[in-house]
């Protein structure tokens, strides 16, 4: 997305971060999943190294206002990893962060079973950790089922996550990517139409979403979210910035997510709706 979230608005720490959430913050998902037990599938006795195995741990660099974080966030909680989380305001573009991570992004993932010790990309992540830990239940196995999560997930990033931060981004106070209107220094009355043709162009892919990709089930990975689910639920929070009007199917669907997902759900959409809810004071106490 676009790149730097961090010439936003500073205050978005205070909105969206607690204030002491800067260092390591360690999660205690309530353990929705069983992830660990493949990845502890070693010959060993039920020792407490093997227990411990049970909640995998995880380093997740991240940025709390923000959707692509939001979904490895609640991902990780609602699969039961001992997740400890860094604050990366402002870091994204240290020396030390961007040796590791030349894209300067988040969610980031640390992971010595990596070849270069590091992944981001929010979909790219939940695949990994599915995978290695045979979390079925988030990401199926079976080539076809599975095949349709990574559809959704590449339509999400490709067709609807472009419109999506083009519409809420100026809202946000979120840095547009380069070259596009909103980034540029063209008349704001040009960069208003660029904001309206986007939030217009989010309702088709969305209905694809819902008609085709639900196809009549709660979620896109049937009876259970799956990862898609997670990356699009958490998308969608975006929206409310704009005030956009969600059609009533989306508007039960991103609430059957919390309901069935619960605290790893509302902890992380608490975060982003806290900036949001913080921008939009500012928008109104402006105006
Ligand atoms: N497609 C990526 C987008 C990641 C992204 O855009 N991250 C932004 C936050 S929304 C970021 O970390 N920006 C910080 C920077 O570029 O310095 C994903 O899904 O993970």
């Amino acid at each position: 997305m676009a790149k730097t979230v961090k010439s936003a608005k500073k205050p978005a720490a205070k909105a969206a971060a607690k204030p002491a959430a800067k260092a390591s913050a360690k999660t205690s998902p309530k353990a929705a999943a069983k992830p660990a037990a493949k990845a502890a599938a070693k010959p060993a006795a039920p020792t407490a190294k093997a227990k411990s195995a049970k909640k995998p741990a995880l380093k997740i660099s991240m940025l709390k206002p923000s959707v692509n974080n939001m979904t490895v966030r609640v991902f990780a909680r609602a699969a039961g990893f001992d997740a400890a989380e860094t604050d990366a305001w402002g870091h994204t573009r240290s020396p030390e962060y961007m040796a590791r991570n030349p894209a300067h992004l988040t969610p980031m993932i640390e992971d010595k079973g990596l070849p270069r010790g590091v992944l981001w990309e929010s979909c790219a992540i939940m695949q990994y950790l599915a995978n290695k830990h045979g979390l079925e239940k988030f990401y199926p196995k079976a080539p076809a089922k599975r095949a349709m999560v990574d559809s959704a997930m590449f339509y999400l990033i490709g067709t609807l996550y472009p419109y999506v931060a083009r519409a809420t981004y100026p809202a946000l106070g979120f840095p547009q990517y380069a070259g596009e209107v909103g980034h540029s220094d063209a008349h704001p009355d040009r960069k208003s139409e660029a904001q309206k043709a986007a939030m217009a162009a989010i309702a088709e892919p969305l209905e694809v979403f819902h008609s085709f990709f639900r196809d009549g089930k709660p979620f896109i990975g049937g009876k259970h979210p799956s990862i898609a689910d997670i990356r699009l639920a958490s998308t969608l929070e975006f929206l409310a910035v704009i005030d956009y009007a969600l059609p009533k199917w989306a508007k039960e669907y991103m609430a059957a997510m919390e309901k069935k997902l619960g605290k790893a759900y509302a902890e992380p959409a608490g975060d982003v709706r806290g900036y949001i809810a913080y921008v939009k004071s500012q928008a109104s106490a402006q105006s």
